[in-house]
């Protein structure tokens, strides 16, 4: 059973138009009904999310989903595959 402790606080995309990857996230963010739940954070137009991506995530790869827990913890997923997969689930 699913409890509140569980759920996701909030999720953020970080990402970049130019990228493939990106764009097909987005588009399967879409299918799945999920883009009001997900803030995009264009890491091009805004340089702090790209510092913050390095800096928290460990790396400036795009796409990557930030989880931010109910607990104040995030996690960071990158690989657009793995982002996919975890939102069917979300
Ligand atoms: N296997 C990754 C590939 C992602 C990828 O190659 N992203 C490129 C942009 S299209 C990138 O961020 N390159 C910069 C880097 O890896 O630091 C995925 O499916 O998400």
């Amino acid at each position: 059973m699913t409890t509140l402790i569980n759920k996701p606080k909030k999720f953020a995309l970080y990402y970049y138009d130019s990228c493939p990857y990106c764009a097909f996230t987005r588009q399967s963010i879409n299918e799945l009904g999920q883009a009001k739940n997900i803030e995009l954070r264009n890491i091009q137009l805004q340089p702090e999310y790209r510092t913050e991506l390095i800096k928290n995530g460990g790396k400036a790869q795009v796409p990557c989903l930030r989880i931010d827990n109910v607990n104040g913890e995030s996690e960071w997923l990158y690989e657009s595959d793995d982002i996919i997969k975890y939102l069917q689930c979300a």
